[in-house]
């Protein structure tokens, strides 16, 4: 068992139990994990290379010249994690199931052995009575597949359909919902125009032709799995954040105007509206994907709910950006400023623009320097971010947003790709050489907010309903 002080100074009594009013009985609080960031075991049990496995081992790809290929030993140490969860009274876990673990080529024959560690760690969250949320596809394409081309293929999308049902068939009954894809904007943009995550790839034209057919896959899998009967809520994540205008100058607002198109409009509009913004259609010219009415039709499938995943607002323009050290705002490890009153803006603006489902922050949590001093993490940065943005999510509800559940990114200190492990996110701390796990005042601190929650008098909402 876990107790103890959230580590930070001048705590007001009640604060737990005021916060925790401010959200439904109903709902959901979590934690988040992916598959190649914590699991390891990259080659055990039948798994198969993924184009991660791939980009880690191209020298200088990674900063700390690191992989995944051992990461947190989750792979082997599912239980302990799971106790983890169990102990510190989280209701909700998601995790992502690696596609290559269970069909090591992307194509063909199953894993069964792979297939069995996912078996074992949904029956394991459901004894410990913790809702499993999974995500089908967290970035980690079967390598086999990148060689006839990866997401650029469109065949890559009826491959995924195919992996789609396999999981649903196998877990589906099992779990509270099922993601298609963990922000496609990131697999797109980073992977194949940015070329800092893989595939490591450099092209605006293919990238927006990937973020299409990534699209497409979701369409694709939502109605093969509804064909199929699947009744588990389906849906998406997306990584959003407010643009805003560097300066007020008509030039800055055009630029944070598109970036917003390309960044959030781009995937919403398609999604929810069937079609995709003109403006950035026009901004992209030959750039632009090939796209038929019947691609739209099938992207915009009705969904059962809307993961978003929030970190920082984004401040864009057309001058040189000023260098995150002199701006004075208040930043993260990774240089993200933090900004709680964005999540509130966020949401409030897709709420006013779009036909919503019910919303689920998927992710939010940031990194910090962590030390581990005498046994204990004190990670008072973390947890005012943590608290900063819970209470900016409350003022979003309470403003008419249905917003269903938050989960906290991450469970663990893990593999953070292109930063590798020098980047901490986790609420647990991880030492890396022993592998042992040290919950950091920021897990004490979410404990407390969950157990005021489940314990306390919580907002009654007429009509409130679970997904
Ligand atoms: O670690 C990532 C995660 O895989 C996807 N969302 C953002 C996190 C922090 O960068």
């Amino acid at each position: 068992m876990i107790a103890g002080d959230s580590g930070e100074k001048a705590r007001r009594p009640g604060e737990f139990a005021d916060l925790a009013r401010r959200f439904a009985s109903q709902f959901t609080w979590g934690v988040a994990t992916s598959a190649y960031q914590i699991e390891g075991a990259a080659a055990m049990d039948g798994r198969g290379p993924s184009i991660w496995d791939e980009f880690c081992a191209r020298p200088g790809a990674i900063k700390d010249g690191s992989s995944g290929e051992r990461a947190c030993d989750h792979y082997h140490r599912m239980a302990e994690d799971l106790a983890l969860i169990s102990d510190l009274g989280i209701g909700a876990y998601r995790f992502s199931v690696s596609w290559p673990r269970v069909q090591p080529l992307g194509a063909g024959a199953w894993n069964e052995r792979g297939f069995d560690f996912y078996e074992r760690l949904v029956d394991g969250l459901l004894e410990r009575d913790i809702a499993p949320y999974l995500t089908l596809y967290h970035w980690d394409l079967p390598l086999a597949l990148q060689a006839g081309g990866g997401w650029e293929n469109r065949d890559t999308a009826l491959r995924f359909v195919d992996y789609a049902r396999e999981v649903s068939r196998r877990l589906g009954n099992r779990v509270r919902s099922i993601a298609t894809h963990n922000e496609p904007w990131v697999v797109a943009v980073l992977g194949h125009e940015a070329g800092i995550f893989a595939p490591g790839l450099k092209s605006r034209r293919l990238a927006m032709q990937v973020a299409h057919n990534l699209l497409l896959s979701h369409g694709l899998a939502l109605q093969a799995l509804r064909a199929d009967g699947v009744s588990t809520p389906l849906g998406i994540v997306l990584n959003q954040g407010p643009i805003h205008a560097a300066t007020n100058s008509p030039e800055d607002r055009a630029k944070a105007r598109l970036d917003d198109g390309l960044t959030i409009r781009w995937y919403m509009d398609a999604l929810l509206l069937g079609r995709y913004p003109a403006d950035v259609v026009e901004f992209l010219g030959a750039d632009a994907p090939t796209v038929t009415d019947e691609d739209m039709r099938t992207i915009s499938q009705p969904l059962d709910f809307l993961g978003i995943n929030y970190y920082t607002r984004n401040v864009s323009g057309t001058g040189e950006p000023q260098k995150p050290a002199e701006d004075g705002r208040e930043r993260t490890d990774m240089g993200w400023e933090v900004f709680p009153a964005g999540l509130t803006e966020l949401l409030l603006r897709l709420h006013d623009d779009y036909p919503l489902p019910p919303l689920y922050i998927m992710e939010n949590g940031a990194a910090y320097r962590d030390q581990l001093e005498a046994g204990r993490v004190r990670d008072e940065d973390r947890v005012r971010y943590l608290r900063r943005h819970v209470a900016a999510l409350a003022d979003a509800i309470e403003r008419g947003v249905d917003v269903r559940g938050y989960f906290v990114w991450s469970l663990l200190d893990n593999f953070e790709w292109a930063d590798g492990y020098r980047k901490r996110f986790g609420i647990v701390y991880v030492d890396y050489a022993t592998q042992q796990r040290i919950p950091k005042d920021s897990a004490r601190w979410y404990q407390q907010l969950c157990a005021a929650h489940r314990h306390g008098d919580t907002r009654r909402v007429a009509g409130e309903a679970v997904l």
